[in-house]
C-alpha cells in the first residue's frame, strides 16, 4: 500500500537495540522532543513512511535492510533508511551543512567556507531522499520534510509528483536576504522551497526574510499578508514583526507560508519533576548548595549558542561583586559535537578554557563556581537541574527557537524561577516576560544577570505564570497539529503545478 503520510527527518524514530543476537527497533525511551510527537502521527496514519539516513560500512551495504518496522508497530508504518557511507555523512553533515549552510543561516558569514563544500554530494543525497519518498508516497500523500539538510528534496519530488502535497519546516533561523544570498547555490535552494505547498518557520521574522530572499531572486507575486498571530510579540523586540506574508505565487503555484514555533511537552516535564525520584534529587542539590543561587545553562557546543559570552559575563560578575563569591553556582552542559565536526573544535576549547580559568581564579576549597558537563547528562538529571535552579541562562547569539527555555519554564510550572533569554532566539518573540538580554552587549548582559539574581519571588511568579501559559498553549502537539491543519487547508487554495 502506498503511504498517505511521508516524513523526512534526519533521525530515525526508534532506538536500535540488540537482543539475543537480533536487532530490534524499539520505542525511544523519553517522550520529550520532536521525534515522539512526529512518531505519533506517523504511527496513527493508515499507511506511512518515515525516511532517515543511516551510516553503514561498505560490508553492511550489500545486505542492508532498507525498510524496517518498529517492534509492536503497524506493518504499514515503515521506516526507510537511506544508507550513507562515513565519507558521505562527513561531507554532507559535518562539512557542507555545518561549514557552509549553518553559518549563513545563523548570520555568521565570517564562518562561511565555500571551498570545502561538496554541493554534488548534497544534491545526490537530497535526490536519494526524494526518490525514496516518491517510491512510497500515494499520489495525494502529504510529504513533510524537515530542515535545511533536505533543502533540495521538494524540487526533486515535485518533478516526479506534481500533485503530492509538500510541507517543509525550517528548524533554524532564516537570515536576511543580504546574508542568505552569500550562498552560491541560493537560486536552486529557493526554487526548491517554492515547490512546496506550505513552508513553515518558527517565527514571522524568518518568513519575512524568506520572502525577501525569494523576491530578490525570482519574480514571485505577494498574494496575502496580514498581522501576525497573538502568540507573537509584534513590536519592540529584535526579532519582532507586526505583519507577515502568508501566500506567494510563483509559476502558477501558490506557496503558503506560516510561522508556528516548535513546542515542548510540558505535561511530561511536570510529571518527571514531580516524581518522588526527581524531587529527592532536587532536595539533595538544594541541600548541597545551601542558600546559594543556582544557575543552569544547557545546550550543545556551538558558537551560535553564546556560551562564551555567558561565561565572560559570569566572570565579570564574580569580579564586579566579590560578595557573590561562594554564593552562586553555575551548572552548565555543553555537549560536545560529534567526532569530525572540525568547525566546533574552537568553540569547545574556548568553553573548556574559560571554565578552567574561572574555576582556577575563584574556586575555594568548599566551592567551585562552575560545574561543566561535556557529555550529555541523563534527561532525568537535566530536569532535576532545571527544577533546582533559581535561574536558567539562555544566551545564544542566534538560535532558530531554543527549547531549553521552554523546558525550564515547564519544570517550574509558573511558580518561581527566572529565565534570562537572548533576544536573538526565536523563543524570545513568544516569551517576552523572560528577562530578555542582548548577548552582543556586555553591559546589558551584566544588567540582566544582576536583575535575575535580585528578582523578588512575586515578580518571578508573575512572569513565570505568563510564560508557563504560553508554553502550555503552544506545546509540541499543537506545533504538529498546526502543520497538519495548514497543510490540509492548502489543498483548498493551491493550484497544481504547471507541468
Ligand atoms: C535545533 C535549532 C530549535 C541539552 N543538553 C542536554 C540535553 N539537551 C537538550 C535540551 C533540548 C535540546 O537538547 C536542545 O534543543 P534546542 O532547541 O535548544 O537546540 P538545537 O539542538 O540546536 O535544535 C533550535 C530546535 O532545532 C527545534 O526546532 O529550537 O533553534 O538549532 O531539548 O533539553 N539533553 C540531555 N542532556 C544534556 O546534557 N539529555
Amino acid at each position: 500500500m502506498k503511504s498517505s503520510l511521508v516524513i523526512l527527518y534526519h533521525r530515525e524514530p526508534y532506538d536500535e537495540v540488540k537482543e539475543n543476537g537480533r536487532i530490534v527497533y524499539r520505542d525511544k525511551k523519553s517522550p520529550n522532543g520532536i521525534v515522539p510527537t512526529l512518531k505519533s502521527f506517523f504511527a496513527n496514519a493508515k499507511s506511512s513512511t518515515w525516511i532517515a539516513w543511516k551510516q553503514v560500512t561498505s560490508k553492511q551495504q550489500s545486505n542492508f535492510e532498507e525498510c524496517v518496522t518498529m517492534e509492536g508497530g503497524n506493518e504499514s508504518c515503515v521506516v526507510r533508511r537511506i544508507p550513507l557511507s562515513a565519507q558521505q555523512v562527513k561531507d554532507f553533515y559535518h562539512i557542507t551543512a555545518k561549514e557552509a549552510f549553518w553559518p549563513i543561516l545563523h548570520s555568521f558569514p565570517e564562518h562561511f567556507t565555500y571551498e570545502s563544500s561538496d554541493w554534488e554530494n548534497f544534491q545526490h543525497i537530497n535526490r536519494l531522499f526524494a526518490a525514496a519518498a516518491c517510491e512510497d508516497a500515494a499520489e495525494d500523500a502529504l510529504i513533510w520534510i524537515h530542515d535545511y539538510n533536505l533543502w533540495l528534496t521538494p524540487y526533486y519530488i515535485r518533478q516526479k509528483m506534481p500533485s503530492v502535497k509538500i510541507a517543509f519546516f525550517h528548524h533554524t533561523p532564516f537570515p536576511a536576504a543580504d546574508v542568505f544570498n552569500i550562498l552560491h547555490w541560493r537560486q536552486a535552494i529557493v526554487d526548491s522551497l517554492l515547490c512546496c505547498d506550505l513552508c513553515g518557520f518558527h517565527i514571522p521574522r524568518y518568513v519575512e526574510n524568506f520572502v525577501s530572499v525569494a523576491r530578490s531572486l525570482r519574480e514571485v507575486e505577494l498574494v496575502k499578508r496580514g498581522p501576525v498571530r497573538s502568540a507573537f510579540t509584534p513590536h519592540g523586540l529584535a526579532l519582532a514583526e507586526p505583519e507577515m506574508t502568508t501566500q506567494l505565487r510563483y509559476q502558477g503555484r501558490t506557496v503558503h507560508l506560516d510561522a508556528f514555533p516548535v513546542g515542548t511537552n510540558p505535561q511530561y516535564i511536570v510529571d518527571v519533576v514531580n516524581s518522588p525520584e526527581i524531587q529527592e534529587r532536587v532536595t539533595q542539590i538544594r541541600n548541597d548548595i545551601g542558600d546559594n543561587k543556582l544557575i543552569v545553562s544547557a545546550g550543545r557546543v556551538d558558537y551560535v549558542k553564546g556560551a562564551r559570552e555567558m561565561l565572560l559575563c559570569y566572570e565579570r560578575l564574580l569580579d564586579r561583586r566579590p560578595d557573590l563569591r561562594g554564593k552562586v553556582n553555575l551548572i552548565m552542559t555543553a555537549v560536545k559535537a560529534a567526532e569530525g565536526m572540525r568547525v566546533y573544535k574552537t568553540a569547545q576549547s574556548q568553553i573548556e578554557q574559560l571554565v578552567g580559568r574561572i574555576n582556577g581564579r575563584f574556586s575555594k576549597l568548599n566551592w567551585t563556581p562552575i560545574v561543566l558537563f561535556t557529555e550529555p547528562v541523563p534527561f532525568q538529571d537535566l530536569m532535576a537541574f532545571y527544577k533546582a535552579a533559581d535561574i536558567a541562562w539562555v544566551p545564544p547569539l542566534r538560535d532558530g527557537l531554543n527549547l531549553v527555555a521552554k523546558e525550564y519554564i515547564s519544570a517550574h510550572q509558573g511558580q518561581d524561577g527566572v529565565l534570562i533569554l537572548s533576544e536573538f532566539t526565536g523563543s524570545a518573540v513568544e516569551l517576552p516576560e523572560a528577562v530578555l538580554t542582548n548577548p552582543y552587549s556586555d553591559q546589558h548582559m551584566d544588567e540582566c544577570i544582576d536583575l535575575a539574581l535580585s528578582m523578588s519571588p512575586e515578580e518571578q511568579q508573575q512572569r513565570m505564570q505568563k510564560l508557563y501559559e504560553a508554553v502550555r498553549k503552544y506545546d509540541v502537539k499543537e506545533w504538529a497539529n498546526h502543520m497538519f491543519r495548514e497543510a490540509n487547508a492548502t489543498a483548498l487554495t493551491s493550484t497544481p503545478a504547471l507541468v
